[in-house]
């Protein structure tokens, strides 16, 4: 077990990292594309970029999922690693193999990392990359979701368990029926149901899913025509199933029409993610090639959801990523960047940011990467 504190530590590290041959990649091998909406990672930034310390800096983060488990914080994220596996459109040289949990007591205090808490090797029907994951709880017991390549290179999403909030937690021998794509992430209402939501394009294959069987092909709506949606379904009892098939989360723009297509500051890429607040369902996700997190709000798990405004401009790197809990009374915004690697996308490191809900409900956008 090993525990770090956000301090100056992180400065040491960045100047090691970009000493240490973890270079900037070629942009137009990114990540799921070529498109780049700013200048990094081509150039070497300093830390006075990035206003907030990565939250530990041992080991490449991302993804992170964050949930308050008795009065502690914890993060569930990707763990990324260096595989020399070639970039491509499909986030091939995202192949990540465990996860870690980390967990903090206080913000601004020491982080945990608790170990490993699952690898690839036990998971039975599990190929390749191990991405995005979330938690939850009910009675005591833990689930872990997780996104991973089956046999076929087919995304599903997979639960483990444990009875302690960092694992290890041990897989079911199967995916969970019913899902794919990616990004799964879990939303407990007041009344205890707890919601299971996923998606992402492109590399997390959701646009092969549109006849609700898989294709090889991947086909897109035209940009005249409404985005490819996030899904959802109430978890069972048990939560190692989900209750009905997933279903489509209608987002509206700010004239009530489903978002198209061609919206691309808006539309859902990956990353869904549900908070509540006064009431207040908000869905948020990110926009993928134009690097932003979205917002939207409804009444209801199942929506639709309006949107309202950006939560996090781009940050450093190719993925923006996020999750939104609440811990001690304030609310706080996680996500990643890839100031610690220099620039490399698919090595990236976990931070968070108080996040501010204005008095009519909407939220403050965050800017993590202060630019030149
Ligand atoms: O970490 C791998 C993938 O990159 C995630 O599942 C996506 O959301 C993107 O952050």
């Amino acid at each position: 077990m090993k525990t770090r504190h956000i301090t100056a530590i992180g400065c040491a590290a960045l100047v090691l990292a970009l000493v240490s041959g973890c270079g900037p990649m070629d942009p137009s091998k990114s990540h799921y594309g070529a498109e780049r909406a700013q200048p990094y990672p081509e150039k070497d930034l300093p830390p006075e970029h990035f206003p907030q310390a990565p939250l530990v800096t041992h080991i490449y983060t991302a993804d992170p999922s964050a949930h308050v488990f008795d009065g502690k914080l914890y993060l569930y994220p990707s763990h990324d690693i260096e595989t020399n596996t070639e970039a491509d459109r499909t986030g091939a040289s995202f192949n990540m193999v465990d996860y870690h949990v980390l967990s903090l007591t206080d913000v601004g205090g020491a982080v945990t990392d608790h170990g490993p808490a699952l690898h690839i090797g036990e998971v039975p029907w599990a190929v390749q990359q191990l991405w995005a994951p979330d938690a939850a709880e009910k009675d005591g017991q833990y689930y872990l979701y997780f996104p991973a390549k089956d046999q076929h290179g087919i995304f599903r999403i997979g639960v483990a368990t444990s009875d302690k909030p960092q694992g290890p937690f041990t897989p079911e021998p199967i995916p969970m029926a019913g899902t794919y794509s990616i990004d799964p992430a879990v939303f407990k209402d007041d009344d205890g149901t707890q919601y299971l939501y996923l998606g992402g394009i492109r590399g997390g294959q959701l646009q092969r899913w549109q006849t609700g069987q898989y294709v090889e092909e991947d086909s897109y709506p035209a940009d005249n025509q409404p985005t490819l949606l996030p899904r959802m379904a109430r978890l069972s009892d048990d939560m190692l199933t989900i209750a009905h098939p997933l279903t489509s989360i209608p987002l509206l723009d700010d004239s009530g029409n489903l978002i198209n297509q061609g919206d691309k500051e808006r539309r859902f890429f990956e990353a869904p993610w549900i908070h509540k607040k006064n009431g207040i369902y908000y869905l948020s996700w990110s926009t993928g090639d134009s690097h932003l997190i979205q917002y939207a709000t409804g009444d209801n798990p199942y929506g639709p959801f309006q949107w309202q405004g950006k939560i996090l401009e781009p940050v450093a790197g190719w993925t923006n990523h996020h999750s939104i809990a609440e811990f001690k009374g304030k609310w706080y915004l996680f996500y990643h960047d890839t100031s610690l690697s220099g620039g490399t996308i698919h090595l990236r490191t976990v931070k968070m940011a108080e996040l501010v809900h204005n008095e009519d409900g909407t939220i403050q956008t965050i800017d993590a990467y202060l630019g030149d």
